[in-house]
């Protein structure tokens, strides 16, 4: 990831800046009576930034925000008989209306939990170099945009801001977290993914893999006193899962991304003039591509949900 040089954060009157992600920033709320940062709450705020080639690109899809935080909020409905969220409410300041969350802060489980349904990016890579997915073997023959038996969890560590998460094998989450919890995000994450193909293989929509994030709640303890496993940050987004329009999926080729396509097209053509291999930033989107864009995320919000996005 070239570190682009970051925009500043959004000041919210009533909130202390916490961090910044590639696209979205955490906030605390200020406790109204000492002024200081709560311990128990953020702010989650989605931007319309995008990336593509591992660039934040200087142009923004307007509404990219609210559509993916709008789609998170309704996966996390479909979701609530498998795990609980850390959604406390979506009153809102208006400055960021729509496009943020208020949630509980939880002690995050510190793994990238990945689940694939199919393969494909890193995934595919070490099946090539190995037969098998983090430690997972697979069978003979699969290839690029293959689905799966059946998901499988391929965890990598959290890097920081601008390095690459590491692949982890089962055996080192295990190390990291304990037995117990490794098995538990294990199984959530699979049952996440499924879910999610059983919904949107309905409305045509693939999602070949997703990463999926969960903190502990440790006042909230389940019938053998082990803190509940909260479902966190945004979930079965096209920033944090891979869509595919099943129409055009054909395994043996990259697949069509549902929300980035026109961008990497563009990105990727001459009329772009820009080289993804020289390491300098990418240029500025025209604004068809945009539009075609910012079309996508909306089509996708209306297939899942099958409601209209104001
Ligand atoms: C948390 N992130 C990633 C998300 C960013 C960065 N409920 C929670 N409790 C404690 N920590 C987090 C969450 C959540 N969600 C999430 N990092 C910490 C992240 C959004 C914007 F800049």
């Amino acid at each position: 990831m070239t570190p682009e040089i970051a925009a500043p954060p959004l000041e919210l009157p009533g909130h202390a800046h916490v961090y910044s992600g590639k696209v979205r920033e955490l906030y605390a709320p200020l406790e109204p009576g000492t002024g200081r940062p709560r311990e128990d709450q953020l702010l989650l705020v989605a931007s319309d930034r995008i990336s593509a080639f591992d660039h934040v690109l200087d142009s923004e899809i307007p509404d990219k925000g609210k559509v993916l935080t709008q789609l998170s909020l309704w996966w996390f409905e479909q979701l609530a008989d498998i795990l609980p969220n850390h959604v406390i409410s979506s009153d809102v300041p208006d400055a960021v209306a729509g496009r943020a969350v208020l949630v509980r802060r939880l002690d995050m489980v510190p793994v990238e939990c990945i689940g694939r349904a199919y393969l494909t990016g890193s995934g595919l890579a070490d099946y090539r170099e190995s037969g098998s997915v983090c430690g997972i073997p697979l069978p003979a023959g699969l290839q690029d945009g293959s689905e799966l038996p059946e998901p499988i969890f391929t965890p990598t560590t959290k890097a920081p801001l601008g390095e690459h998460d590491q692949p982890m094998t089962y055996a080192q989450v295990e190390a990291e977290v304990g037995a117990d919890l490794a098995a538990r995000v294990r199984e959530l994450t699979t049952r996440i993914l499924r879910r999610g193909n059983e919904v949107a293989a309905r409305r045509g929509i693939l999602l070949a893999d997703t990463k999926v994030e969960f903190g502990l709640d440790h006042a909230t303890g389940d019938a053998d006193g082990r803190p509940a496993i909260v479902l966190a940050d945004e979930v079965l987004t096209p920033d944090s899962s891979r869509f595919w329009p099943a129409a055009q999926w054909e395994p043996g080729r990259a697949q069509a991304s549902y929300d980035k396509q026109f961008v990497r097209d563009w990105l990727t053509s001459p009329a772009s003039g820009w080289d993804r291999s020289s390491g300098e930033a990418p240029p500025p989107l025209p604004e068809d591509v945009v539009a075609a864009t910012r079309a996508r995320y909306v089509e996708a919000y209306e297939l899942l949900t099958g409601r209209t996005f104001a």
